[in-house]
């Protein structure tokens, strides 16, 4: 139902309709909250409603990967697979909002682009697209980490007379490659998925790959009768496992470290994450040191690479394959595919390197690097986000004394424990920069915001305090952690999304708090149990 002659003064209004704006919607209402989620998508979903592209799915389990909040939901959702691809995420998240009656809070289509904090009446008022204005107590941006792609702007594109497409905007009747020759410009994480289903429709694929990353075999399977027997009895224990891992995943992690076991030991271990039931992360947890010491990551970087040579048959695309030693094994997010490296032998597929023959532009029959054109029916853009900062900056948000969230953040996000910005009262981020967020299980992070934040609006709300503010100095003191931890590791290191690499002009900031989801955790609790530490409520 569209929600546009319902109330408008509100006590929470939420905008984004993904995991985290739904699960918001839910839990406001539990604590007796009017609330509103506003949407700029036709539906529900978030990055599942957008990332509608061929192999399209999550690299965290389905069964960790899914709301924890609701035993009942747990018990009676099944997912098919291991990692289950889009559609069925979809399916689930729009079983969700039906389950709980969410729909009739929410507004489809429609886009927030101003919210403007009042400080005389201590309350936010946004703004539409659709000319409309909503005013709330408290707002809450659940706008996304990865919802504003990096539109492309090649020079030439508006001449191409082929179609071109954006993995993050794609169309819902989806795109027929057979008999054509298609373009994929990145092999991130969306390119690695879509390249092997794409190789097998069309006549011929051209893979543009600038910067090689490391991808890991999914190992997907089908989720039998028996696995989801077992899962569901078990189902309680698996989520106390994961809330206590380090990234909120449920994967066996060998707490020692790469440099303490002998070659053979080292080798045994990798090449079990690698073919091992589950694969994915868990080469990542394969020994503790990985991401924090050179030689343990040049190791896993050689077990990757040898792995990589073995697969690829022509040895001049396996090297180009092979991610060069600047890049740190999972310093860029790491990519888990099915087929990837494989699609390379293939007689219809060309890898083209575009470092060193840069895309100068598209013409109207493909594409024109510095040293050969392509022609081309399809160009698809896997060229990723303005990640963690771009949804929320592409809202003109005004807060106290009518300073922008872009004027403060002009050298890169700042956030009380990632929930909260100094002088921006009473909103709330989800997700957002400056928690584990990215480098978690999303959905588990998401659902510790909400009930740290509907914790925190009851509090204010019981005490009857209608102002809610973190102070400066806690924010600088968190942002000045965040970093420091960050530098104990390799992570700042690798020009990635991370750090805002991928952006041209973009500060570049470590933005995920990388300490942990277990200790994150601890220090939300005790900030709240010290009465909301950092915050002022007045
Ligand atoms: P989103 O799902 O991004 O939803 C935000 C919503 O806000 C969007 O629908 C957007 O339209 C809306 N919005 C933004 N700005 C405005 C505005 N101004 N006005 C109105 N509406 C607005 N994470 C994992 O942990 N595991 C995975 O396996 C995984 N797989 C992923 C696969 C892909 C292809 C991508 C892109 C990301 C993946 N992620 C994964 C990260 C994923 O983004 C999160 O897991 C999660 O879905 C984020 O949910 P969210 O509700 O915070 O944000
Ligand atoms: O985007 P990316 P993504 N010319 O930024 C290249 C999540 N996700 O959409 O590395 C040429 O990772 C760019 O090259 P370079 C996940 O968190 C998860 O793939 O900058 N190339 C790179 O190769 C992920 O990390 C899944 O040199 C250009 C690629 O485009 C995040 O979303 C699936 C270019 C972009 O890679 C983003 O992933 C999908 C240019 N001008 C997404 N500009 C799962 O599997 C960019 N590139 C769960």
């Amino acid at each position: 139902m569209n929600a546009s002659n319902q109330q408008k003064s509100l006590d929470v209004v939420i905008v984004g309709a993904g995991f985290a704006g739904l699960y918001q919607l839910h839990r406001a209402r539990k604590a007796g909250l009017t609330a509103r989620v506003i949407e700029a998508g036709e539906d529900v979903g978030g990055t599942w409603y957008w990332n509608r592209y061929p192999g399209a799915r999550c690299d965290v389990e389905s069964l960790d990967y899914s709301f924890s909040f609701d035993k009942e939901l747990e018990q009676e959702w099944t997912w098919s697979e291991r990692y289950a691809t889009q559609p069925e995420i979809l399916r689930y998240i729009r079983h969700v909002a039906e389950r709980f009656d969410l729909r009739r809070d929410i507004q489809f289509r429609t886009r927030v682009t101003r919210a403007v904090f009042d400080e005389r009446a201590k309350r936010w008022t946004l703004e539409t697209d659709a000319g409309e204005s909503f005013d709330a107590q408290f707002c809450v941006m659940a706008t996304g980490c990865l919802s504003i792609a990096q539109a492309p702007n090649f020079k030439g594109l508006h001449s191409f007379a082929g179609t071109w497409y954006h993995s993050a905007d794609w169309p819902k009747q989806g795109v027929d490659f057979a008999g054509k020759r298609v373009g994929v410009i990145g092999t991130g994480s969306s390119g690695v998925q879509m390249i092997p289903l794409i190789a097998e429709q069309a006549d011929h694929l051209t893979v543009f790959q600038r910067t090689a990353n490391f991808s890991v075999p999914a190992q997907n399977e089908p989720l039998d009768d028996e696995a989801v027997r077992h899962a569901k009895a078990h189902y309680r224990e698996r989520r106390a496992r994961a809330r206590e891992a380090n990234n909120g995943l449920y994967l066996e992690a060998v707490d020692k470290s790469a440099l303490e076991v002998s070659e053979e030991e080292r080798l045994r271990e990798f090449e079990f994450r690698w073919r091992g039931a589950g694969g994915g992360f868990r080469m990542l947890r394969a020994f503790n040191d990985l991401l924090v010491n050179e030689k343990a990551n040049e190791y896993v970087s050689d077990f990757v690479r040898s792995k990589i040579r073995a697969i690829v048959r022509d040895p001049k695309v396996a090297e180009l394959l092979c991610p060069k030693k600047e890049l740190r094994f999972g310093t860029k997010r790491l990519c888990v595919d099915s087929g990837y490296y494989e699609t390379f032998n293939r007689p219809n597929v060309t890898l083209v390197d575009v470092k060193a023959a840069p895309i100068e532009e598209v013409t109207p029959r493909g594409l024109r690097t510095s040293a050969q054109v392509y022609e081309l029916d399809i160009l698809v853009f896997a060229t990723g986000f303005d990640a963690m900062t771009g949804a929320l900056r592409a809202i003109d948000i005004r807060g106290v004394g009518g300073v922008t969230l872009g004027e403060r953040w002009q050298h890169g996000p700042r956030t009380y424990l990632g929930v909260s910005c100094a002088g921006f009262p009473n909103m709330f981020i989800i997700a957002g920069p400056g928690s584990p967020s990215v480098l978690s299980n999303v959905v588990h992070s998401i659902e510790e915001h909400v009930d740290w934040v509907t914790r925190l609006i009851q509090h204010a709300r019981e005490t009857k305090r209608a102002y809610v503010a973190c102070d400066l100095e806690a924010e600088n003191e968190w942002v000045h952690h965040v970093n420091e931890v960050a530098d104990r590791t390799l992570y700042p290191r690798g020009n990635s999304w991370y750090v805002g690499a991928n952006i041209p002009g973009k500060p570049r900031i470590f933005m995920p708090y990388v300490g942990g989801v277990p200790a994150y955790r601890k220090i939300l609790n005790e900030v709240a149990d010290a009465g909301y530490r950092g915050f002022v409520l007045s």
